[in-house]
């Protein structure tokens, strides 16, 4: 096993990742921006290198300074997280060329899965079944034309060179096909530096359903079930799940085993997740391959027992998987939630500014993914996310009520938050139903954000908050701004079941 290995990332996914290693006896190498200098990831780790200024592409996008930084702490391996340089071809064999261990999939692996046409006819060529479309990108309108009217309206155009649902376009009807032609066209080149587009029937309303793979080294690929990601907005998941409500065993293992396909096509080693829609008929299509460990690789965790970090530490170390197939059973469930600083009352706007304070939540089946603290600045520069609440319970229901209990304990102060949101969508009847599609909260979120708490809860936080908010004009300590806890201003009035938070923040402070 490693001895020491540098971790290419920040906030909760750096620390995930170091607690990973400090279990396997790995001594750390944080790197971080100015803005990061008391991040919670650059305490946590044995050794920390600055490697420039707060915007990313001059501190966390910088491969050769962060390989730089990794010889001079004679570190073996990086690992890069999410996002950031995770899925860059040049990075991982960069890494490689500087005779150091890449924690990922083979730089071949990343660029079999990176063009998306590339990656169509790869599944095709394998019995992986694909969205009906094209594999070739498309050349004139007159031809766009042609094969429109083989795969019928609507149709959806993308850009090869894309993923994850930039650049696409929706095209209703005859009519629209070559001015959203021009319009794709366009804005892959100015996103990717690379205008080819292709087509797709356009799938109505799907769930998201992706599955987990890890491939080690000596030929052994596995398939660790699914993940429900539907309730997302602008392309952003917000919560995800596993199993899905709409995955039967049998479902699973074909998925399973169609996964395990694409991965053994691209040569895949290390975890990694292929992304499917699932209509309503149960017929599943392959979309894409994220060659990355994802952000909602926990609950995936939960339900099988595995530790994927773990295991990806190991897999790039040689070592060999040691379950078969047959083993990997999902049981209970588990439902992850994403904290991020953003106002769900004022269309999600990121919300930046000093936690004043942070109460988390814990118990039996709570997991606290985390990478912020009291204390901590929250800036523009990097994504919203602040942590994850990820949850387990017996069933569905379980999950669902721990969710809501767990969300209601936790406390975040001074930057406004998902939580409230999270807890509505918990309380919500077609949610606790499980009928939820990609489109889903769209459709549903001014009844979601309109929701009231309960009568009760109203009028204890109207006191508790009063009551509060006089303390802290005796006391002096009255944040400008810092409505929080003051009824009558957002939220329908009354921040969620504040009068806990009220104790909470009090205690907090004695
Ligand atoms: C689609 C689709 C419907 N039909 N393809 C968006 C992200 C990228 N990975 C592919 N995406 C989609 N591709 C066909 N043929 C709908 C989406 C889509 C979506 C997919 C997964 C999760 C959320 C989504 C939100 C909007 C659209």
């Amino acid at each position: 096993m490693f001895n020491k290995v540098l971790i290419a990332n920040r906030g909760e996914i750096a620390l995930r990742v170091m607690r990973a290693c400090h279990e396997l006896g790995i001594k750390t190498v944080a790197v971080y921006s100015e803005a990061d200098a008391r991040a919670p990831h650059v305490r946590e780790a044995d050794e920390a290198v600055l490697i420039g200024p707060p915007p990313s592409r001059e501190s966390y996008l910088l491969g050769d300074r962060i390989i730089d930084a990794a010889k001079s702490a004679n570190a073996e391996a990086i690992h890069p997280g999410y996002g950031f340089l995770s899925e860059r071809e040049w990075f991982a064999r960069a890494v490689r060329d500087a005779g150091l261990v890449w924690i990922g999939p083979p730089a071949e692996a990343i660029a079999a899965m990176g063009n998306k046409t590339a990656a169509r006819s790869l599944a095709l060529a394998n019995g992986v079944p694909v969205v009906p479309g094209t594999t070739e990108a498309i050349s004139t309108a007159k031809e766009a034309e042609k094969l429109a009217n083989e795969f019928g309206y609507p149709l959806l155009l993308k850009a090869a060179a894309g993923g994850g649902g930039k650049g696409m376009r929706v095209v209703a009807a005859p009519k629209d096909l070559t001015a959203a032609l021009d319009a794709a066209r366009r804005e892959a080149k100015s996103a990717f530096g690379d205008d080819a587009v292709y087509m797709e029937k356009f799938i109505e309303r799907p769930r998201h359903v992706e599955i987990q793979v890890l491939a080690d080294a000596h030929g052994c690929v596995l398939s660790l079930g699914e993940r429900e990601c539907s309730v997302q907005r602008r392309l952003q998941k917000m919560i995800e799940e596993s199993p899905s409500v709409a995955v039967s065993p049998q479902l699973r293992r074909e998925m399973g085993e169609t996964a395990v396909r694409a991965a053994r096509a691209a040569g895949y080693v290390n975890a990694g997740t292929c992304e499917f829609l699932l209509d309503n008929d149960g017929r599943f299509y392959f979309l894409e391959m994220n060659t990355r460990l994802q952000v909602e690789h926990p609950v995936t965790e939960f339900v099988t027992g595995i530790d994927l970090v773990q295991w990806q530490l190991r897999i790039a170390a040689g070592e060999k998987l040691p379950f078969k197939q047959e083993e990997i059973v999902p049981r209970g469930w588990s439902m992850e939630c994403r904290i991020t600083s953003e106002d769900a009352y004022n269309n999600f706007l990121p919300s930046t500014g000093r936690i004043q304070h942070l109460y988390l939540p814990s118990g039996p089946g709570v997991r606290w993914d985390g990478g912020v603290e009291s204390g901590s600045e929250v800036t523009r520069y990097y994504d919203p996310l602040l942590a994850k609440l990820i949850v387990w319970g017996a069933d569905r229901e379980q999950a669902i009520r721990r969710m809501r209990r767990a969300l209601v304990d936790l406390v975040i102060q001074g930057v406004e938050s998902s939580r409230d949101f999270h807890v509505r969508v918990m309380d919500d009847e077609e949610f606790q139903d499980g009928a939820i599609d990609i489109q889903w909260l769209e459709r549903r979120l001014a009844s979601i954000l309109e929701r009231k708490p309960k009568e009760e809860s109203i009028r204890v936080a109207a006191i508790a908050g009063a009551l509060l908010a006089e303390r802290e004009r005796a006391a002096r300590t009255v944040t400008p701004g810092d409505e929080v806890l003051e009824p009558g201003k957002r939220n329908n009035g009354v921040a969620l079941e504040s009068w806990k938070q009220a104790a909470r923040i009090e205690g907090l402070r004695s």
